[in-house]
Order: structure tokens, then sequence, then C-alpha cells
């Protein structure tokens, strides 16, 4: 059963020009890449998130400016502020997450083992508890 988020560093190859950031499928991305989506442009006071997913495997990262990521598996909960290009947060299934204090000028990049699909989200908390619980006693 996957439900599980891990803070990753991200290696970036870095000279008196700056950060040179690669990524490669089943390489530093630890699974197939099929997607990745960019936020950005973030109108100030707004969250966002609010969902798990049901199987959905994400890498996620802050190029430029900052977030915190509020984010809660099967056994723990924790604020993750990404605020460097070189943090990493790996997210494998059943995690809900929340974006908050994104900063203007912040990029979440994300880079996911799927498609987009509607039917992988699950958008309500209590769901998300349900689902956990019930998985929780299956394991
Ligand atoms: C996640 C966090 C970090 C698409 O049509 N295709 C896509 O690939 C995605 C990701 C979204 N959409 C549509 C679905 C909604 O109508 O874009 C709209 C906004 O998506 P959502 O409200 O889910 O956005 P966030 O910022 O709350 O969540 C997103 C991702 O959906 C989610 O997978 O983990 O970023």
């Amino acid at each position: 059963m996957y439900s599980k988020f891990t803070e990753i560093d991200l290696n970036s190859i870095d000279d008196e020009r700056g950060k040179l950031f690669s990524f490669e499928s089943m390489k530093n991305i630890p699974f197939e890449l099929k997607r990745v989506y960019i936020l950005t442009s973030s109108n100030q006071g707004y969250s966002r998130g609010f969902h798990a997913h049901k199987k959905l495997k994400q890498l996620i990262f802050c190029p430029t400016g900052s977030c915190d990521f509020v984010v809660e598996d099967l056994s723990k909960k924790k604020t993750i502020h990404l605020n460097s290009p070189n943090k990493g947060l790996l997210i494998e299934g059943v995690v809900w997450r929340e974006m908050h204090n994104i900063s203007s000028d912040c990029s979440i990049v994300v880079f996911a083992d799927e498609y987009y699909d509607e039917d992988d989200y699950i958008r309500d908390y209590n769901d998300f508890l349900k689902i956990l619980g019930e998985r929780n006693e299956k394991k």
C-alpha cells in the first residue's frame, strides 16, 4: 500500500553561472515519467491542493520562490518548507497535501508517473481518512 512522503536532496551542477538541474526517468526520478506540470503566477493569499491521490507518484520541487507543503501520510503529518531548488518532495500514493504561503515568485514543478485522471483524486478529507483507515486494517 502506498502512502508515503519523503524529503529528498536534488543535486545540481553548479558553477559560476548558476545551477543546472537534470532529471532522468528511472534515475533521479524514481519512476517512469508520464507527465510534468507547473504551478506558477500565484495570486497571493490563495492556497492549493486539499486532496490526495489514490496511486500517483510525484516528485515535486520549487526551482524559484517558496511554499509550505503540508503533507500527511499513513504515519505522519508534516509541514515541509520548499525554499530551495535543491529540496525535493517525493509523494507516493495516498498522501493528503495542502500548499500554503505560496510566494508570488514561486514555481512548483511536478513530475508524475501517470497522465491526468480526475478519478485518481480524493478531494474530501474524510474520504482520505476513511481510505487510510481501511487500508491500515489490511496492512
Ligand atoms: C497536485 C498538486 C501539487 C488538468 O487538466 N491536468 C493536470 O495535469 C492537472 C494537474 C490539473 N488539471 C486541471 C484539474 C483542475 O480543473 O487543472 C485544474 C486545477 O487542478 P487542481 O485544482 O487539482 O490544482 P492543485 O494546485 O490544487 O493541485 C495540483 C495537482 O492537481 C495535484 O496533482 O498534487 O498540484
